[in-house]
């Protein structure tokens, strides 16, 4: 099956310029004006942008918690991350305590295998590190899993102490994994949130209230130092707010190797949402919580300047109705996350490039190129070059869009976009050369999509 893009503006990480794509057994192997071939199929893309597919470095597709599951599996959630543009994703395994890292990975590739529509790869979270467990981390590279996450809050469930962080650190030096931290300073928190609820507040609000911005900026300090420590890069998974961004800043101005994401919820939502009426605050409790509004044009400078180099979605979605609401009588019971796998492209072009904060380069280097390379997926995703292979985005940036828990992909009964136009639209979506998204259409097949083996971050 041959398929031929023509007459697309073709936009990477550094470039902008009209050519044709011509695509085979899955690889783009031709680019050029004119191109002479005969293809199979034809794709119209005069006028639209042609883009690499989306990258998320950050969901949790069917993750358990406690009783519950996130609300979207690897099928559904695969697919609303094809209509939103995303063609590869990178989601959270995790070794509980006793468990060793390939039999975590064993159960998430289960969960991937024969539902996900469009590629994926995994990162392996650690909750203990005895000494004899330190060679899982080399079986996880050997495996493909080259990026492990730790936790500095949640204590008692998914925290490590700041020896273990260092053991993961060092091992990482060595073997070349990339090790991503989740910066918030658990045992404050922890404090926080016992004083907070003997005062009998337990409403939404009192998550993002009890988690403040200092407690994650100390902890971001605190996984700079340990890297430095170990000499190893660093990347900050999901920050919210300056105060971490300002620790960042300064890291990298020193040259340290520190590299970091945020999340649109972020960028485009704040500390004002959880207090909605009705207990819709809920919709809105995610951890680090959202901050408060003056916080996102900073985070917005931060990815103009480089500070931060990739937007992921943390799409961690749990139903307001049946889930949320388990917490309706103590913001501890709320479960943490929100969906959003099918909302970045947009929101990124929309309130990015569209409200001139980045140009449409950093735009497709945020979403796609960054992740690719810092997760050793580049060049076969992340790009479009001979050889990568063809995961790609006919944009059309001025078609709208209302975003709605009514017409959304996601398996979940709520958006916390709900109302949000935005314009600039994924119109056509391929995997590895197969369209699957047809003109806003679904056309792809659950289960074709592959698990990844990644190479060391380089
Ligand atoms: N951290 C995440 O990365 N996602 C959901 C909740 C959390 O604490
Ligand atoms: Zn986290
Ligand atoms: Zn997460």
């Amino acid at each position: 099956m041959s398929v031929m893009i023509r007459n697309g503006r073709i936009v990477t990480a550094d470039e902008n310029y009209i050519a044709d794509i011509f695509i085979a057994q899955e690889k783009i192997t031709a680019i050029g004006v004119g191109l002479p071939y005969q293809a199979n199929r034809i794709v119209d893309a005069a006028g639209k942008y042609v883009i690499p597919g989306g990258v998320d470095v950050h969901t949790h597709l069917d993750m358990p918690l406690g009783n519950i599951s996130s609300s979207d599996d690897f099928e559904t959630g695969t697919r609303a991350a094809a209509f939103g543009g995303t063609t590869t994703i990178i989601d959270y395994a995790t070794q509980s305590k006793g468990m060793r890292m390939r039999d975590a990975l064993s159960v998430w590739r289960k969960k991937a295998e024969g539902k996900a529509c469009v590629d994926y790869g995994f990162h392996m979270i650690i909750t203990e590190l005895p000494d004899d467990y330190l060679n899982d981390m080399d079986e996880m590279i050997d495996q493909g899993v080259t990026s492990f996450k730790l936790f500095m809050a949640y204590p008692g469930v998914l925290m490590v102490d700041d020896a273990t962080i260092l053991k993961a650190m060092k091992k990482a030096a060595e073997n070349g994994g990339l090790i991503c931290m989740h910066a918030e300073d658990g045992n404050k928190i922890e404090a926080i949130v016992k004083k907070t609820i003997a005062q009998g507040k337990t409403l939404p609000i009192y998550h993002a209230l009890t988690r403040p911005p200092a407690s994650e900026a100390e902890a971001v300090q605190r996984a700079i130092d340990l890297a430095k420590e170990a000499d190893v890069p660093v990347y900050i998974v999901h920050v919210s707010s300056q105060d971490a961004l300002q620790k960042i800043i300064e890291a990298r101005n020193k040259k340290v190797k520190i590299f970091a994401e945020t999340c649109p919820q972020y960028l485009f939502l704040s500390i004002d949402d959880l207090e909605k009426p009705d207990f819709e605050g809920a919709k809105y409790v995610l951890t680090p919580p959202l901050r408060e509004k003056w916080n996102q044009d900073k985070l917005w400078g931060g990815i103009k300047n480089n500070h931060l180099q990739i937007v992921s979605t943390d799409h961690c979605p749990f139903n307001f109705h049946g889930q949320k609401d388990l917490g309706i009588n103590d913001f501890r019971k709320i479960p943490n996350g929100g969906p959003g796998i099918e909302n970045r492209l947009h929101l990124l072009f929309d309130g990015g490039v569209l409200k001139k904060r980045i140009n449409i380069n950093q735009w497709v280097a945020i979403i796609s190129t960054t992740p690719a390379k810092l997760f050793g997926l580049f060049p076969k995703k992340g790009t479009i070059e001979v050889d990568s292979d063809a995961d790609l985005v006919i944009w059309d940036p001025n078609k709208t869009h209302t975003i709605s828990s009514r017409t959304h992909h996601m398996r979940v009964d709520y958006s916390m976009y709900e109302g949000f136009k935005v314009q600039g639209f994924a119109e056509t979506v391929l995997l590895r050369g197969e369209v699957i998204i047809n003109r806003g259409e679904w056309s792809g097949r659950s289960g074709r999509g592959r698990f990844i083996k990644r190479n060391k971050y380089a």
